[in-house]
């Protein structure tokens, strides 16, 4: 039998965090997760994962910060992990406009930390690195669909701030011979995304909408194209590109895109709405229900941001070839488990109001 591996997790109280915490338990790794120490509990996607009794815990969670770099020091030293998978990242592209220094900190230095941290530890022939790259990256669209070898163009803070942590990462890996690879993922999401992300806020909204908790959900620009596929699906491939022989860099996509706007009438039809009848343009657009046509949809263009990525197709077929990647859960089923889980909590909210 093979030694067990221990592995590093940023970010495990995160969408990916949570999944790939799960899947190397699965695995038999050790695992260990880097959280942030805040004033109320944070960590509701891991506690199933987390226990005050040693032999129940599966995770092994060290305070600290990407920010930091003593800290990372002193807890991979602790550790010597096999693999870190660094996935902790001010990770909202709006929000980086509002805090791009704390962005650059986190996103683009807080990487670098990581690989100087292995290198300085002398982890370099051991510790395998997995870099949390995006889409983002892409920005302004100079070919369709995007591949590893399209030309990047970020257009914002957070994107900007990723390109460094991407080039420093194949720095690392061509200067000191470090096993690190980025995964360019495309949007995935879950019923564990962030409720701030559109996907998320959309399954949310409009379940509440559907139990009359709340009246209308506004919305940014909705013509925009993503290519969204299941958070649970991409995590497999971040630990496939560190079992590989050699480190590469991959996209990961599903390459079906589809907009924000179509993503509200796929919603509203798994919840038996029959779709969004939509009225006016640019911000005076509204989106009402069909079955009884109530207004449920007003755009606000605080939700816009200063430059916009239109649209994101990508192009796995690397990682089809080299990773035997095959996304197995398709947008409207995606769209179907984040309805339902969010019903329930929707549901949950209305028992406790009557209470
Ligand atoms: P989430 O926003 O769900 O999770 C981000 C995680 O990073 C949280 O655990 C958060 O901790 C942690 N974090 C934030 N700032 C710091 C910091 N300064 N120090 C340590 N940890 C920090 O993101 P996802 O799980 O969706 O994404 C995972 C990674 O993949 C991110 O790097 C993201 O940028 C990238 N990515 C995501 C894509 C997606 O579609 N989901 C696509 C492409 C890339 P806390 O809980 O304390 O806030
Ligand atoms: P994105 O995801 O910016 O692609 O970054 P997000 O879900 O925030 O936005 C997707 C698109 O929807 C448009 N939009 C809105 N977005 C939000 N959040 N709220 C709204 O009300 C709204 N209305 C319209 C946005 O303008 C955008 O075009 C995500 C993050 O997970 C990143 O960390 C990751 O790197 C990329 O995906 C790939």
């Amino acid at each position: 039998m093979s030694p067990q591996k221990t592995a590093l997790i940023t970010g495990i109280t995160g969408q990916d965090g949570s999944y790939l915490a799960e899947l190397l338990i699965s695995k038999g790794y050790e695992v260990h997760g880097l959280v942030r120490r805040s004033s109320q509990v944070n960590t509701h996607l891991i506690d199933h994962l987390i226990s005050d009794n040693e032999e129940k815990k599966k995770v092994h969670l060290h305070y600290g910060d990407l920010t930091h770099s003593t800290n990372l020091v002193r807890i991979i030293k602790e550790i010597e992990p096999d693999e870190i998978y660094n996935l902790g990242a001010q990770s909202h592209v709006k929000v980086s406009f509002e805090s791009p220094e704390y962005t650059a900190q986190t996103d683009a230095l807080g990487p670098l930390r990581i690989l100087e941290a292995v290198r300085i530890l002398g982890l370099t022939k051991k510790t395998r690195i997995y870099q949390a790259s995006t889409s983002e990256l892409y920005g302004l669209i100079q070919e369709t669909p995007q591949k590893e070898t399209t030309p990047f163009y970020p257009r914002s803070p957070y994107g900007v701030a990723k390109l460094y942590a991407y080039w420093i990462t194949i720095n690392y890996r061509e200067s000191y011979g470090i096993y690190a690879c980025n995964g360019i993922l495309f949007n995935h999401e879950s019923p564990r995304r962030g409720e701030t992300f559109v996907t998320r806020k959309i399954t949310r909204g409009l379940t509440r909408i559907n139990l009359g908790l709340e009246k209308c959900l506004e919305m940014g620009n909705i013509d925009s194209l993503r290519d969204w596929g299941h958070a649970k699906d991409y995590v497999e491939m971040q630990w496939r590109m560190l079992q590989q022989e050699t480190p590469e860099d991959y996209v990961i996509a599903t390459g079906q895109t589809t907009s924000v706007r179509n993503f509200i009438e796929k919603s509203s039809i798994a919840l038996g709405w029959g779709g969004i009848e939509w009225d006016g343009e640019n911000e005076k657009e509204v989106g009402r229900r069909k079955d009884n046509g109530d207004l449920v949809i007003k755009i606000n263009p605080e939700f816009y941001r200063p430059a916009e990525v239109e649209q994101l197709l990508g192009d796995a077929t690397k990682a089809h070839n080299n990773l035997g990647w095959k996304p197995k859960i398709k947008i409207d089923e995606l769209i179907m488990e984040m309805i339902n889980a969010d019903k329930l909590i929707a549901e949950l909210e209305l028992k406790q109001m009557s209470i």
